[in-house]
């Protein structure tokens, strides 16, 4: 695979391109070699690669300069400078995002945030902790954890993604279903304009109505308005008893009523909710070469997971669900993990989904809101229509290799993800705009958890309406009327 080229971009000509004196300047300001890679004086090609391909290999550019910046004041003066004189930049954490929006796709600056990786507080009677935007995610739960809390948000790519890149893209993630999104769980954030004003909107206070709530345009806004530098969030108490329990099912029908079940049975202890299609359990099986958690094979499985506070009480509840729901057929068969070894390997098969299709070769991921009774509709559909289209099929000369489907199922939330031999336009072109004509008919969301970035750049009309997108560019142009921030993605 290689990354695409943008044939129908032009590179916007109000751009400065990057001078040895702008790299001076860049030198000077951050005083170490480590926190620059200069690709202007010198041929980087190799060590600039990583920063100019996304995680999917799908995207990329052609960046000559990528600046790790320590601090909010650095990333101000880095900001001031460009702005001033023309220079675009890409706001880059873990680069683990799935809609191309962490990399360049011209000559971008890439302002990376992985040396803003300190701890600046955690309040142990509030919950509250403050870290810089690039402390790995995993790092922080580790951290909040020695405590006794969890962060409230984990997700497979929990090892390299950063709170800032998790922040700027609002992501929802597994356990979303029981701790809320980060619109809520954010308290305050320090953010850096492309001015070089520093917003210090830092607050740890659970209630503020003082005007105006300015993080709230931070969060899922990409990079595109300005740079997190620093995060307040609040950590609810991590659970003492954590149960995971896995089944297969019969049909999606079945998934459905188990949902339900699950919401009422085990309500205030239910923690995730997830889905999985026989495919997508297939393919982790030959990726990584585990026995499934089940003898039989079906063709959807979910997990369940529960947090509670005592683990009798816990295991009283999930055990009388569990008669319940195999009781009743609604669940063909189920394990019950017996430890936190077992717990990891089950949400293995649902974690490992993303890198295990990875290794297939390219995916065209479609992350979609839908309303549950038809949220698996679209992954049959999106079948149906590649296989009359003759695009599927076991062998090389097919493009489609997998049709498969999984997701939080819980926030009705679905990964539809085409699994393919080489990106080509020809399976492009047969799945898109279809699939997001399929959703606005539901009054869907075409963008769930990732966001839009570049890969869903030209679909933004079918999720938002015409006076959503003018206010949109209204806010964009005054927060950056330069439009140096993350140019070339949703706005
Ligand atoms: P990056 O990829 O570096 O950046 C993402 C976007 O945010 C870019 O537009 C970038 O310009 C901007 N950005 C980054 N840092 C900043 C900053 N400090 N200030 C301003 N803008 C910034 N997402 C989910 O929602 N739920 C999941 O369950 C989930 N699971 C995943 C599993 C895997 C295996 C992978 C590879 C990805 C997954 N993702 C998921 C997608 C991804 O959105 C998240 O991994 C994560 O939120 C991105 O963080 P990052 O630090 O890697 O950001
Ligand atoms: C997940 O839920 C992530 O596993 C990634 O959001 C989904 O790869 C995908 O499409
Ligand atoms: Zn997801």
């Amino acid at each position: 695979l290689t990354a695409a080229a943008y044939p129908q971009i032009k590179r916007d000509p109000r751009f400065a391109e990057v001078t040895k004196e702008h790299v001076q300047y860049f030198k000077q300001l951050l005083g170490t070699d480590s926190a620059l890679i200069d690709g202007v004086n010198a041929d980087a090609t190799d060590d600039l690669a990583p920063f100019n391909s996304d995680w999917m290999r799908k995207y990329g550019g052609q960046t000559r300069l990528v600046l790790r910046p320590q601090t909010a004041e650095e990333v101000s003066k880095i900001l001031k400078y460009c702005n001033e004189n023309k220079l675009a930049v890409v706001p880059q954490g873990g680069n683990t995002g799935l809609v191309g929006g962490s990399v360049p796709v011209f000559d971008e600056i890439v302002i990376n945030t992985a040396r803003m990786n300190k701890i600046r507080s955690f309040d142990q009677e509030s919950g509250v902790l403050v870290a810089d935007a690039g402390v790995i995610l995993e790092v922080a739960d580790a951290h909040v954890g020695e405590h006794g809390y969890l962060f409230p948000l984990d997700l497979g790519a929990k090892g390299s993604c950063h709170i800032g890149g998790n922040v700027a893209t609002n992501a929802g993630g597994l356990r979303l279903l029981r701790y809320g999104s980060l619109h809520g769980n954010v308290l305050g954030l320090e953010a850096v304009l492309p001015d070089g004003t520093i917003i210090d909107s830092l607050s740890t206070l659970r209630k503020n109505n003082t005007g105006y709530d300015f993080k709230q345009l931070f969060i899922g806004a990409e990079g595109t308005i300005g740079i997190v530098t620093g995060v307040s969030i609040l950590c609810p108490p991590r659970a003492k008893a954590v149960n995971v329990a896995y089944f297969g099912l019969e049909s999606y029908e079945q998934v459905r009523k188990a949902f339900r079940e699950a919401k009422g049975q085990l309500s205030e202890i239910l923690s995730a909710f997830e889905l999985m299609d026989g495919r997508s359990q297939g393919i982790v099986r030959e990726s990584t070469g585990n026995k499934p958690p089940l003898e039989g094979e079906y063709p959807f499985y979910c997990l369940i997971e529960t947090s509670g506070s005592n683990t009798e009480h816990d295991l009283a509840k999930l055990e009388s669900f569990l008669e319940h729901v195999l009781g009743e057929g609604i669940v063909a068969d189920g394990v019950l993990a017996q430890d936190e070894t077992q717990i990891q390997s089950l949400w293995r098969w649902r974690e490992g989904i993303t890198e295990s299709l990875s290794h297939l070769g390219g995916t065209y991921k479609y992350d979609v809101s839908i309303p549950l009774p038809e949220l698996y509709q679209l992954v049959e559909d999106c079948k149906n229509r590649l296989t009359e289209k003759g695009l599927v099929g076991d062998d090389d000369s097919f493009p489609v290799r997998a049709v498969v489907g999984y997701g939080h199922m819980g926030d009705s939330n679905l990964h539809l993800n085409v699994s393919v031999r080489q990106y080509t336009k020809e399976v492009e072109k047969a799945i898109e705009p279809w699939v997001y004509e399929w959703i606005a008919k539901r009054n869907g969301s075409i963008s769930a958890e990732h966001g839009l970035g570049i890969a869903k750049k030209e679909f933004i009309g079918y999720s938002q309406n015409d006076t959503n997108i003018k206010l949109m560019k209204q806010l964009k142009n005054l927060y950056d009327p330069n439009g140096i921030m993350n140019p070339y993605k949703y706005i």
